[in-house]
C-alpha cells in the first residue's frame, strides 16, 4: 500500500482531511489536479469572485491559534484572500509534503483489500481507504450551444478563468448567466468592458452584500468572541453564526413590516433571510418577502422595462441559491450595459461574430463569458471512473440519480467516503462548517475501522431511508418549487431530477451522523446489522 488513505482534492475539504487523518496516525496522501492548494478558490478567478459567507466564519474552526493569527481584510473574503488563507493553512500545518500537485485522477478501482487510484498519466497508487474531497461546485457546466467552436473571439467559463486574467478593456463582452457568479461578475465587467451584454434566462433576486473593510476593532471583537460564534454555528440550521428571527411578518402592521425589511436590507447579505421566520416554509411569508425584493429592483433600476425583465416572478425567493451583490441592479443604469431576455428570445447559436437569438437578432461580441454554473454535487464525483465492488461503476449506479447514506458513503463502494457528497447538507450550509463536521465524522469512522479491521459499506436499506429523509426534508420547504434550480439537477440537460442536498438543517444532520456513529455504524453494514442478525 502506498498510503492508508488517499484523499482526492486539496481545497477546504482535502486540506483538513489531510491534517486530521495525519494527526490520527494515518499515512495520508492527497492528489490534486491544480499546481497549488485552494480547490474552488484556486479555479474561480473571474472578476468579482468573492464568498457570500462572511470572512470571520468562512474559515476553519479546528485551530484556535489560526483564528487568532489570521487577519481578514473585508466583511466578505475575495477569491485571492481565501486562496492566500488556504495556502497559509497548508504552510502552518506543513501539509504540502503529503500533497502531490498536478495529478488528475482518472479512475479509482476497488480491489480485494483496498483501492487503486490511477491518474491520467497512468500512474497507480494503492490505499486502504479512499476519501473524495472533490467539491460540490467544481464541474463546469458549459451549455451546448451550436456554433461555439466557430466563435471568433475568446470565451471562458467563470470556473475555469485564465490565471493571467482576461483583458476586456474597451471590448464588447457578453455574459450568459445571472446566478451568484454572474451577479458578482457583471458589475465588475461592466466597469472594465467597452460594452457588456447580459444574456438572462431567469431573473434573480439579489440582496446587497454591504461589503466593507474590517476594522481592527471589529476583528478584535470577533477574535475575542470565537468560542460563542462557533457554538451558535454548531446549533444552527445552516452553519451561519446568526439565529433565524422568530418574528412572524404576517402579524406585523404594514409600516412595521416595511421597517423590518428595510433594516434587513441595510444589514445585507445572507443575514437578510434570517430577519423573518418561515421564509422557506410559509408561502405567504415568502411572497411578502419576494414582493419587497421585487419592489427594490423597481426602485433601483431607472428604465421600467429593464426593471421588469430583471424582476423574478417564476420562483419564490431563496428557492434558488440567493445571490448577494455589490451594485448588481445599479449596473443596468449604465450606458454601456444591455440586458437581453433569452427566455423571451432564446439563444439560437453562437456565430463567428457573436450571439444570434431565435428572432434573428445578432449581438456582436469579442469576449463571451459563461457564468452558467456547475454540474453540482454529482458532477465532480462522476468526472472520473469510480469502480466499486464487482467492478460496479458509480456512473452506472447513479444513472437514475445519486443514492448515498448521509452523503458520506455509497452501497457497492466499500471503504469509500465522500466529503460533502449528494445527500449531505453541504451546499445549504456554510461550507467550512459542513466540511469540518464531515471530515471529523469520517476520521472517527476510520479509527473505528482501523481498530476493528472491518470494512464499511453503506447498505441499500440505509440509502433508501436516507433518500426518503432527503426528499421529506425538501418537500417540507418551498425549495423544490424552483424548477430550474441546480439543487434539483435541473440545470444540466439529461441529469436526473432529484433534490440533491439535505434540507433538514445542519444541526439535525450532525445529530443524525453522531447517532449513526454511536450505534456502531449500522447504516454502513457494521455493528447494527450484526446486532439485528443475532437478535
Ligand atoms: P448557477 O446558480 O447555476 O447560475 C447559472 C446561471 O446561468 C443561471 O442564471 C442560468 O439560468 C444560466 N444558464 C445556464 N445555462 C444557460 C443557458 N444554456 N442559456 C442561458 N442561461 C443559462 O451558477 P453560479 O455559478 O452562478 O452559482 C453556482 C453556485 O456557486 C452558487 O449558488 C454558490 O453556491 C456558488 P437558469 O436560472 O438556469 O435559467
Amino acid at each position: 500500500m502506498d498510503a492508508d488513505v488517499i484523499v482526492i482534492g486539496a481545497g477546504f475539504s482535502g486540506l483538513y482531511a489531510l491534517h486530521r487523518l495525519r494527526s490520527l496516525g494515518f499515512r495520508t496522501q492527497v492528489l490534486e489536479a491544480a499546481d497549488d492548494v485552494g480547490g474552488t478558490w484556486y479555479w474561480n478567478r473571474y472578476p468579482g469572485a468573492r464568498c457570500d459567507s462572511e470572512s470571520y466564519y468562512y474559515c476553519y474552526s479546528f485551530d484556535p491559534g489560526l483564528e487568532q493569527e489570521w487577519r481578514w481584510s473585508e466583511r466578505y473574503p475575495g477569491q485571492e484572500e481565501i486562496r492566500a488563507y488556504l495556502g497559509h493553512v497548508a504552510d502552518r500545518h506543513d501539509l504540502r509534503r503529503d500533497i502531490t500537485f498536478g495529478v488528475r485522477v482518472g479512475s479509482a478501482r476497488r480491489e480485494e483489500d483496498g483501492w487503486t487510484v490511477t491518474d491520467t498519466t497512468g500512474t497507480s497508487r494503492r490505499c486502504r481507504w479512499l476519501v473524495t474531497a472533490v467539491g460540490c461546485l467544481s464541474a463546469a457546466n458549459v451549455p451546448d450551444i451550436p456554433g461555439l467552436a466557430d466563435f471568433g473571439g475568446e470565451w471562458h467559463h467563470t470556473g475555469q478563468w485564465p490565471h493571467d486574467g482576461v483583458d476586456v478593456a474597451g471590448k464588447r463582452v457578453g455574459i450568459v448567466g445571472t446566478g451568484s457568479t454572474g451577479i458578482q461578475a457583471i458589475p465588475v465587467l461592466a466597469e472594465q468592458a467597452g460594452h457588456l451584454t447580459v444574456f438572462q434566462r431567469t431573473a434573480n433576486y439579489s440582496i446587497p452584500a454591504r461589503n466593507a473593510p474590517l476594522s481592527e476593532d471589529e476583528m478584535a471583537a470577533t477574535k475575542a468572541d470565537y468560542p460563542s460564534i462557533r457554538q451558535v454555528q454548531q446549533g444552527s440550521t445552516n452553519g451561519h453564526p446568526f439565529v433565524n428571527s422568530d418574528v412572524d411578518v404576517l402579524d406585523l402592521p404594514a409600516d412595521q413590516r416595511r421597517e423590518l425589511y428595510e433594516a434587513a436590507w441595510e444589514r445585507g447579505g445572507l443575514r437578510f433571510r434570517a430577519a423573518v421566520k418561515d421564509v422557506l416554509t410559509d408561502p405567504q411569508v415568502n411572497e411578502v418577502t419576494s414582493d419587497f425584493l421585487r419592489d427594490k429592483i423597481a426602485e433601483v433600476v431607472h428604465d421600467p422595462a429593464t426593471a421588469e425583465t430583471l424582476t423574478p416572478r417564476d420562483h419564490p425567493f431563496a428557492t434558488k441559491r440567493p445571490p448577494i451583490d455589490s451594485g448588481y441592479f445599479e449596473t443596468y443604469n449604465r450606458e454601456n450595459v444591455t440586458l437581453v431576455d433569452v427566455r423571451a428570445d432564446p439563444i439560437a447559436a453562437i456565430t463567428r461574430d457573436g450571439m444570434r437569438l431565435e428572432s434573428g437578432a445578432e449581438h456582436p461580441l469579442d469576449v463571451l463569458v459563461f457564468a452558467t454554473g456547475f454540474n453540482a454535487l454529482t458532477g465532480p464525483l462522476l468526472a472520473f471512473d469510480i469502480r466499486g465492488r464487482d467492478g460496479t461503476s458509480l456512473r452506472e449506479a447513479w444513472r437514475d440519480g445519486p443514492h448515498t447514506h448521509l452523503g458520506l458513503g455509497v452501497a457497492g463502494f466499500p471503504d469509500l467516503f465522500t466529503i460533502t457528497g449528494p445527500g449531505s447538507p453541504s451546499v445549504l450550509t456554510n461550507m467550512p462548517t459542513a466540511i469540518e463536521q464531515h471530515v471529523d465524522w469520517i476520521a472517527d469512522a476510520l479509527v473505528h475501522l482501523r481498530d476493528t479491521g472491518e470494512v464499511a459499506e453503506a447498505t441499500p436499506e440505509a440509502e433508501r431511508e436516507w433518500a426518503a429523509e432527503v426528499a421529506r426534508a425538501a418537500e417540507a420547504t418551498l425549495l423544490p418549487q424552483a424548477a430550474s434550480s441546480w439543487y434539483l439537477g435541473a440545470n444540466v440537460p439529461g441529469k436526473a431530477r432529484v433534490f440533491l442536498p439535505y434540507a433538514g438543517g445542519y444541526a439535525r444532520y450532525r445529530q443524525t451522523c453522531d447517532d449513526e456513529a454511536a450505534a456502531g455504524y449500522p447504516g454502513f453494514g457494521l455493528a447494527g446489522d450484526r446486532a439485528a442478525m443475532s437478535g
